[in-house]
């Protein structure tokens, strides 16, 4: 069972309400799929994904990014039930979409530098800990039906 302090409570809450999921999710999906090229293979039916300009310009990618970041939005407003929240994600993934898990801890890294990046200055050492501590809490509720 996770415990999340007050502190940590309101810091990703202070997060949160800094990022538009519309940006961020978009930026970060094309970032996973131009530093690790490997991860286009789970997006064949998304059309072009042949360069950086491509990726970042894909209709289909910037979509399915709002889609991933309205999935984080659902963990961050239950804290204290990611793993059921993303129950039935984490069987999709494993199932049917067959995704490595490993990729999930490299999607929450792009996500993290996406927001890093917008948020500047205030996304302090202790704010980027706590961050930290809910993707990967997220990448292990994604994880659990993996094992
Ligand atoms: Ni993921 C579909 C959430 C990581 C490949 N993914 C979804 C959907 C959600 C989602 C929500 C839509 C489900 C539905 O249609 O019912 N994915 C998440 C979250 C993370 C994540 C919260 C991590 C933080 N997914 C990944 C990763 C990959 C991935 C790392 C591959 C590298 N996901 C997919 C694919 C689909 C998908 C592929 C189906 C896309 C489609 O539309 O065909």
């Amino acid at each position: 069972m996770v415990v999340w302090s007050n502190a940590e409570r309101s810091a990703i809450s202070g997060v949160w309400g800094k990022v538009k999921t519309d940006e961020i999710g978009p930026q970060a999906l094309a970032r996973l799929l131009i530093v690790y090229p490997w991860t286009q293979r789970y997006f064949g039916s998304f059309g072009d994904l042949s360069s950086a300009a491509a990726v970042l310009g894909n209709p289909k990618v910037a979509a399915h990014g709002k889609i991933l970041l309205g999935a984080l939005d659902q963990a961050v407003k239950d804290l204290d039930n990611i793993k059921g929240t993303y129950s039935s994600l984490s069987q999709l993934h494993c199932d049917k979409l067959n995704v490595d898990p490993d990729n999930f801890r490299l999607l929450a890294d792009c996500i993290t530098i996406v927001v890093a990046t917008k948020l500047g200055p205030s996304f302090s050492p202790q704010v980027q800990g706590t961050w930290t501590k809910l993707l990967a809490v997220v990448v292990a509720a994604l994880s659990s039906c993996y094992f």
